[in-house]
């Protein structure tokens, strides 16, 4: 079949087969409610891109090309039924076969649960890369798990946030994934290792006293207008039965009994954490299950293609997304060494030069280290794997710093200062040929601050590669009506090549133009206020800014630095007879680490002001705060395209890069941020005048610390900051029960603040009053807004992936 023909749309074909599927169900169109609708839909759709993932998966170009192999524990794919419409070029065909059936196509794509197989920005990320390996057909597979519960359900109780279990396949299943028994793994863990003389060598091999299963469900990356399906492939643990009892010895058998029950539990949850190692033994087992099973199948792929072994480095590269992964570095060498049995050195050299390693995150509490001792029991084999590893690397050390303890203390894998500790980011850049940080000012940091030595001793590992975001999700499904309207003047490439927006900045002062932008700005915000109107019961003004921040709720991300900005406008409202603003509306969205207090308690406390605020006749329409519960991807794509301003207020140098701030200005937001992540390169992009940058730059961070920084002298020094803070102590937002917001008040007083807040907080105020002004002149806004859609094709992650591409992983497009 050419692919004309494989594309070729039959109607009648494909509603007999909807109803066909409506029967597997137990339906039929008489009795089938719009949930059997959308599972028959996503049924007879997934037959074709089943089809097309097998058939890519065959393509002898690909076994022969080079690979790229995405491992990581988390996928955030959100929805697929609309993306895979749109890369099937069959949008409109099935919006016209599904109202013949009676419904409205975006009625029934609202029934799909969001796969929340991630936390936040890494597991977004992975999900636009998938989307944009597939777009430009460069060969490549992605390796995750199986989680049976996605990320928590939020939802408020009183404020506070409630956690419930997210059992996102239903009990139908999800249309979309496909079980692939053929492909099955076996993982092992515990045990010991067996010493086994061979004539004359000794050699060692690991006897695991407990195996699991790792059965592989893909689903299908559909390459946007390209007829290629990649597997993003998810591993789910299942016991092995019957259970092998004499495999066990004594001692082990109680053991694997108590593993066992951990066994079936192996890929129930994903966990909540985000940027936060909480050491947990499961984590661990997770992670290597996830990596065993990953290299066993990307083994089995190059073997069965009849490529040489040595020659792995040739067909496959495995990009490392973070730390997560990193146990895939000693599992490969040991299926070189003990089962393939290759010497040290050939083996180290098939490894590091296989793997690549991204890091995403500065924060200390995030960086992964495992206690030695659990690892040695867990994974016996990999632990002295490991010791081998850093005991030849430290050769190198003391031979590049002869005598030079301190830094083979600090480049060690293992960290012996009080209980030793495998540190997973030191095994993963003397283990990889490429290092990348995510955006320019994070490699800086990253070879300044956080990996200095590893710097010099191996020049020029270290690279930048800047993340993007899939323009097909993040613009062209997500605002239909802006799309339209960038096609009707640049035509409709632009999803495939987004540099080609800037040919709108010529419209920039455009009337025309800028009324027909600005209006579809304003349908957006309707729908997203049509949506807080029905669900959260908040009349909302449409003329308002809608002032957005969305994201995880850290510390370091100062949700509670808005919340105060929210407050003294409150405030003066109150108390400033004279005080005049533009209309805002405040949205937060965000879910906090279920063992992470103080994210709770400024959830809490936004809840409470927004109470205190949205119910207070004073007010008016002045004011409002809307906390939308249970952020995931699916409500990102109604509340990015509405946003106005989009909030990007981290300290500086603490965010790696962010990649809500580059969807919001796609979508004509402007940016209020600091100098931090990528926000240093949208502002190149976009221009300063287009961009709202205030607070201290890392170097200014790091001469107030050298200073000693003292947040009740500004809390002394400035009425208005004093004010909102106080308010957090009296019944002002808690009526009758003073106090219990003071955690948040201690954050930044007793606690010191150590994200800076007190210090930004003035400069924040400046730019937001300068956003206040610049939005009543509707032209200079529409200006503004336009230019930041124009400007920003830079951050297309298909760009990022020609980045790694042709710097890391060198690579060649195969074309189906
Ligand atoms: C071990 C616990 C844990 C879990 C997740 C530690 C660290 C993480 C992630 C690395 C946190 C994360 O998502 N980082 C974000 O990665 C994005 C994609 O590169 C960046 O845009 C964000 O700035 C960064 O916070």
């Amino acid at each position: 079949m050419t692919p004309k023909q494989q594309h070729a749309f039959d109607k009648s074909a494909f509603k007999a087969s909807m109803t066909q599927h409506l029967t597997q169900l137990g339906r039929t169109p008489e009795t089938a409610e719009m949930r059997d609708w959308y599972l028959a839909l996503g049924r007879a759709l997934a037959e074709h891109t089943t089809s097309d993932l097998v058939a890519t998966e065959n393509d002898l170009a690909i076994k022969q090309a080079k690979s790229v192999n995405y491992l990581s524990l988390e996928f955030l794919i959100g929805r697929l039924t609309g993306n895979n419409l749109i890369s099937m070029g069959l949008y409109d065909e099935i919006a016209a076969v599904v109202s013949e059936f009676g419904f409205g196509l975006t009625d029934l794509l609202e029934q799909e649960r969001d796969p929340s197989l991630g936390n936040g920005g890494l597991g977004r990320l992975a999900a636009c890369f998938m989307d944009s390996l597939a777009a430009q057909q460069y060969p490549a597979v992605g390796y995750g798990l199986h989680y049976e519960y996605g990320l928590f359900r939020q939802s408020f109780k009183d404020g506070a946030q409630q956690e419930a279990p997210d059992a996102w396949r239903e009990p139908e299943g999800y249309p979309w994934e496909v079980v692939r028994p053929d492909l099955a793994q076996t993982v092992g863990f515990y045990g010991h290792v067996a010493v086994i003389e061979e004539n004359g060598h000794t050699r060692r091999e690991w006897v695991p006293s407990l195996h699991i299963q790792a059965m592989p469900w893909d689903l299908p990356i559909v390459g946007y207008q390209s007829n290629t399906v990649y597997p993003l492939r998810l591993w789910e643990g299942r016991a092995l039965t019957p259970f092998a009892l004499d495999a066990f010895n004594d001692g082990d058998y109680t053991r694997a009994q108590q593993a066992a029950i951990d066994a079936g539990n192996l890929t129930k949850v994903l966990y909540p954490n985000d940027n936060h190692d909480a050491g947990k033994t499961l984590r661990l087992m997770q992670q290597y299950f996830h990596s065993a099973a990953s290299v066993g199948d990307i083994l089995r792929r190059h073997l069965d293609a009849g490529h040489p072994l040595a020659a792995l480095p040739d067909y496959e590269t495995i990009q490392l997304n973070d730390t997560h992964p990193t146990i895939a570095i000693p599992e490969l060498m040991r299926v070189l060494l003990d089962e393939h049995h290759l010497s040290w050195d050939d083996a180290w050299s098939i490894s590091s030069q296989t793997f690549a390693y991204t890091n995403h995150t500065l924060l200390p509490e995030a960086l992964e280290t495992w206690s030695e001792s659990l690892m040695a029991n867990l994974l016996p084999r990999h632990m002295e794997i490991i010791f081998e590893i850093n005991h030849r690397f430290l050769q190198d050390v003391a031979a590049k710093w002869p005598g030079d303890v301190r830094k083979q203390q600090v480049l060690s894998v293992i960290d012996d200062q009080g209980e030793r500790m495998v540190r997973m980011a030191n095994l993963c850049v003397i283990g990889s040929y490429a290092v990348n940080g995510v955006a320019a000012l994070h490699s800086e940091l990253v070879k300044r601050d956080l990996f200095p030595e590893f710097d010099a001793l191996y020049p020029g590992r270290i690279q930048n590669v800047t993340n993007g975001i899939t323009p097909r999700r993040w613009l062209k499904f997500c605002n239909p009506d802006l799309s339209a309207l960038i096609s009707e003047k640049i035509g409709d490439q632009w999803p495939a090549h987004l540099e080609q927006l800037e040919q709108i900045a010529q419209y920039a002062d455009d009337k025309a133009f800028q009324k027909a932008f600005m209006a579809v700005k304003k349908r957006n915000k309707q729908r997203l206020a049509d949506w807080v109107k029905t669900h959260l019961d908040i009349t909302l003004n449409t003329d308002a800014i809608f002032d957005v921040q969305i994201k995880r709720l850290h510390e370091y991300k100062r949700q509670h630095l808005n919340l105060l900005h929210v407050i003294s406008l409150y405030h003066r409202l109150i108390h400033e007879p004279n005080f005049d603003m533009t209309p805002r509306v405040v949205f937060f969205a965000a879910k906090a680490a279920p063992g992470y207090a103080l994210a709770k308690s400024i959830i809490f406390a936004i809840n409470k002001v927004a109470e205190t605020i949205n119910n207070d006749p004073r007010v008016g329409d002045k004011l409002k705060v809307v906390f939308i519960p249970d952020y995931r991807v699916s409500m990102a794509e109604i509340i990015i395209p509405a946003a106005d301003v989009s909030e990007q207020i981290s300290m500086a140098g603490k965010e790696a890069s962010g990649t809500g701030n580059m969807k919001m200005a796609l979508n004509g937001a402007l940016t209020i941020g600091t100098m931090d992540g990528a926000n240093v390169e949208i502002r190149e992009e976009v221009g300063d005048d287009n961009i709202y940058i205030f607070g201290l730059d890392v170097e200014g961070v790091n001469a107030l610390r050298e200073k000693g920084y003292h947040p009740d002298h500004e809390y002394h020094q400035q009425p208005l900051l004093k004010a909102s803070l106080d308010s957090l102590l009296d019944d002002t937002f808690t009526p009758g029960h003073p106090g219990l917001l003071r955690p948040v008040f201690d954050s930044v007083m007793a606690s010191g603040d150590p994200y800076l807040c007190l210090a930004d907080f003035a400069d924040y105020v400046r730019a937001h009053n300068q956003i206040d002004s610049d939005y009543r002149d509707s032209t200079l806004w529409a200006h503004k807004a336009i230019l930041n859609t124009a400007l920003v094709g830079k951050f297309s992650s298909d760009r990022s992936i020609r980045d790694y591409v042709t710097n890391i992983w060198q690579l060649k497009a195969v074309k189906r």
